[in-house]
């Protein structure tokens, strides 16, 4: 075996130790495959595709296929979904504190179980026996999926809960760019030609839909808001702003935890907004986390530094064009 490869099982591997020490020894699942699937992913990263939406690593198409058909949450578990880079890490570490912030076990847990696992969209299948036999009482659940790949009249009929959190565009951009140019997929020719290590290049591919971003041809952000649109008055449904959550981070935090059903004092709620604070965040953060730009400025407005004028306008007129109809209006400031 190579050495690369020994590395990459080694360090998929302890991942899944990490978590599988949370389910008693003989019901844990043999996570043999899991692990593979990873390391391949690192070693031969590729753009895999279903119903004419692409993904890139390290999520799978044949992973999204399985979900639409096969899983099945119930009124006690929670979804956060968006686009990537609109604040799912700290919308995610919010639920997880709200329900379990009293819970020393739990929060443990809650500090090994990754994007890998806990999005519908990674890995293999067998995620989900992992996410089913963990030990929680109310299951925490990831994806960037557009809602066309989520059953979401079963997710409705189940009562299971989802946040969808959005994000100004122009500070989705730079943060996806920052992301990516120090992705370890994207040194390969292939993925580079998708997501260029150079700004402008970088730019040109997004906006113009080339990107293999949970996304048929043609599509970027606005297509995936317009997707999830549709839902938004659902009661199973609540709608966040990124720039919300910043202004007044007490208020969005006790509107989550009224959400879900969770009742927390004003002095709790004043906890909760320290415990996520990006810098308390940040701080706690695992290292392959913070290698990855989870938690790089988490700002407003960071977009002026890096959109050119033309850029900053040419993203005004796309997204006024395919918003036209609905009623989202972003921050920028
Ligand atoms: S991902 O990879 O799609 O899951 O990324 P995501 O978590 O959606 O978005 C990452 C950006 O969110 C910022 N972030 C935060 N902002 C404010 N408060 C907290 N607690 C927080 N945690 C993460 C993170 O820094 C990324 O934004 P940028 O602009 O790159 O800093």
């Amino acid at each position: 075996m190579a050495a690369d490869k020994k590395v990459l099982m080694a360090m998929f591997m302890k991942m899944q130790e990490d978590v599988l020490k949370f389910i008693p020894e003989n019901e844990r699942p043999d996570v043999t495959d899991l692990v593979g699937f990873g390391s391949q992913q690192f070693l031969n990263p590729k753009v895999t595709e279903c119903k004419g939406y692409r993904f890139p690593p390290p999520f799978s198409a044949e992973t999204v296929e399985w979900q639409y058909d096969n899983w099945t949450p119930t009124d006690k578990d929670v979804l956060v979904a968006s686009y990537p880079k609109t604040g799912t890490t700290w919308t995610t570490q919010i639920v997880k504190s709200v329900i379990y912030k009293d819970d020393e076990n739990m929060m443990a847990l809650m500090k090994v179980i990754t994007p890998n696992i806990s999005y519908l969209e990674s890995g293999t299948p067998k995620n989900y026996d992992i996410m089913l036999k963990l030990p929680w009482k109310r299951k925490i659940w990831g994806t960037h999926l557009p809602a066309p790949l989520i059953n979401m009249e079963r997710l409705k009929k189940n009562r299971c809960k989802i946040i969808y959190v959005m994000r100004n565009p122009k500070d989705q951009v730079v943060s996806w760019f920052n992301m990516n140019k120090n992705m370890p997929f994207n040194k390969t020719e292939e993925m580079a030609k998708h997501f260029p290590a150079e700004w402008n290049a970088f730019f040109e591919t997004l906006v113009n839909g080339k990107q293999p971003v949970h996304s048929k041809e043609g599509e970027w952000y606005p297509d995936h808001i317009l997707s999830w649109y549709p839902y938004r008055n659902d009661d199973n449904v609540l709608f966040l702003m990124y720039e919300e959550m910043k202004k007044d981070p007490a208020k969005e935090i006790k509107k989550i935890a009224d959400f879900l059903g969770v009742k927390r004092s004003d002095e709790e709620i004043g906890e909760l907004v320290e415990a996520t604070s990006f810098q308390s965040m940040k701080k706690e953060a695992s290292k392959p986390m913070s290698q990855m730009s989870f938690f790089r400025k988490g700002k407003v407005a960071d977009w002026k530094n890096q959109l050119t004028v033309a850029q900053s306008e040419l993203m005004d007129e796309k997204f006024n064009e395919k918003l036209s109809g609905i009623d989202i209006k972003f921050t920028y400031e």
